[in-house]
């Protein structure tokens, strides 16, 4: 039996008043999970309403109290930890490891943004004036839309919803359309951990009807995105009308830098698992590896080698390295990359196809595991991001060239250098742009208590995940209190 969900707002699970749903493909077996309510503008105006008495209560809250609903929140993931990797490898695809991983991040992160319910520090200072006293304090925003992608299912839905809520602020919370049974999944969590009702709306649907609605809605005063840079554009331009804060989680085309004093056994490795690992569909994806002339004849020899034993398959059986893509489009586009850089000139040195149902048994959008050699910095396969299994190799003769390379992309999210050398590692740290450097690790692999997030095209300055976090959920406030009894004048009484 299919199941099927309704959208959440103000405590109630409703239908959409469309009266159009969608179905939720498992991309492996291409089983339908789950049907879903298509939501409209007019969901989006009722959630909103519902927010709006949410926020109250909610803000009203004490802060470690808020906090309380958090941990037990976190509790409940860590119980359901197993169930829900299994539900995430149907629904997303990615190999149960994965997935384990991936709710993993999300109870890191829940556990992470409860502590924050005791800290959430202001500063206090000075003041130039006698008998006053000066502070500053985090305000939530208020009601905010949340907008998340789906190939970190669960994880990345915490890393907003999570600080979202310990700072106080009320919910509007638009799933991935491939991914809406886990986003269902936390929210049931969260209401069974006691948050009260119109704290969190849950709105299924499109990015262009629900997505839409939520950015140019009035009372939304925050909205924080994780997609593509094309669409992270267009949402900034929007927000900017109404002066509303966006924070943009946007695409990669991270580099590896492989010098000749590198560990190659390490390199390879790690060069691997951030090209194949969650089948290339991660923002931190190792999308471009930098070799050093020197290495690299032995360096590619051996990729090659460990990449035609990867096994694509089902990511719920334990001997898959590669599970599929996530739906049809995506497919078709990362096989229209493969001929452009084909025709660009590039060498394909193994993979290029999609795998054909009929011949290999695999039903699914599976795409083979693909290594691009003789890519030039310039082509298109070297500076767009695919979102899929496919690695470019570019070669360089010095460190010098290695760090114009890797900056020479629209993107900065991370980065990484396998060298023994200390000098490089250092000045790969100051010299490469991006948000995150890995040095002598690959470029996936983030931790919940570090700031996430990239320069340039990546994003727009603001930090998802560690202290960052709840910045970007709240606004700051100074606050004055003079206790002198008399009016004293900043900057003109200076005695
Ligand atoms: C993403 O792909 O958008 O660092 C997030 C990593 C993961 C998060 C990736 N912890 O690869």
């Amino acid at each position: 039996m299919v199941q099927e969900y309704r959208l959440l707002i103000g405590g109630e699970w409703t239908d959409s008043s469309t009266g159009e749903t969608f179905d939720d493909l498992n991309p492996a077996t291409l089983e339908n999970l789950a049907v879903l309510q298509a939501g409209g503008r007019e969901d989006v105006d009722r959630a909103v309403e519902a927010a709006k008495k949410g926020f109250k209560t909610w803000s009203e809250t004490p802060a470690p109290k808020r906090a309380e609903v958090l941990f037990r929140a976190a509790r409940i993931l860590q119980e359901r930890k197993e169930d829900l990797a299994v539900l995430m490898t149907q629904e997303m695809g990615k190999v149960l490891a994965e997935t384990r991983g991936d709710v993993q991040e999300a109870i890191d992160i829940t556990y992470y943004a409860a502590g924050e319910g005791r800290r959430m520090f202001g500063e206090t200072t000075t003041s130039e004036l006698k008998d006053k006293f000066c502070m500053t304090v985090l305000r939530p925003l208020g009601v905010v839309g949340l907008i998340a992608p789906w190939n970190f299912p669960i994880a990345i839905p915490a890393w907003k919803i999570m600080p979202a809520l310990a700072a106080g602020n009320a919910i509007i919370f638009k799933p991935a359309s491939d991914t809406p049974v886990l986003s269902i999944k936390l929210v049931e969590i969260l209401a069974e951990a006691g948050l009260p009702p119109g704290v969190i709306n849950l709105v299924t649907g499109s990015g262009g009807t629900v997505g839409k609605a939520i950015v140019q809605h009035p009372d939304i005063r925050g909205i924080s995105f994780t997609g593509s840079l094309e669409t992270g554009k267009w949402i900034m331009g929007e927000c900017s009308k109404a002066m509303k804060r966006v924070s943009l989680e946007l695409g990669g085309k991270n580099p590896v830098i492989v010098m000749d004093d590198a560990d190659l056994d390490l390199a390879l490795e790690g060069v691997l698992w951030g090209a194949f690992g969650t089948t290339g569909q991660r923002c931190t994806a190792t999308s471009r590896v930098i070799l050093h002339e020197k290495i690299r004849d032995e360096f590619t020899a051996r990729l090659l080698a460990k990449t035609k034993i990867l096994r694509v398959g089902d990511g719920l059986l334990p001997e898959t390295d590669v599970g599929p893509v996530i739906n049809k489009a995506q497919l078709e586009k990362i096989q229209r990359y493969v001929k452009i850089g084909e025709e660009e000139g590039a060498t394909l040195l193994i993979g290029g196809k999609t795998i054909d149902p009929e011949l290999s048994g695999l039903p699914g959008y599976f795409f083979e595991p693909t290594v691009f050699t003789d890519v030039k910095p310039d082509m298109r396969i070297a500076q767009e991001e695919i979102f899929g299994p496919v690695l470019s190799i570019i070669t360089v003769s010095s460190f010098e060239e290695a760090i114009e390379v890797a900056n020479n992309t629209q993107y900065g999210l991370s980065s990484a250098i396998y060298t023994e050398n200390m000098v490089n590692a250092f000045k790969a740290i100051e010299k490469i742009e991006a948000g995150i450097t890995y040095v002598n690790a690959p470029t996936i692999g983030a931790e919940v208590h570090l700031p996430f997030g990239g320069i340039k095209g990546t994003g727009n300055g603001f930090r998802e995940a560690g202290t960052d976090a709840i910045r970007e959920f709240t606004e700051v406030k100074a606050v004055y209190i003079d206790y002198s009894r008399k009016l004293q004048k900043a900057q003109i009484d200076t005695d």
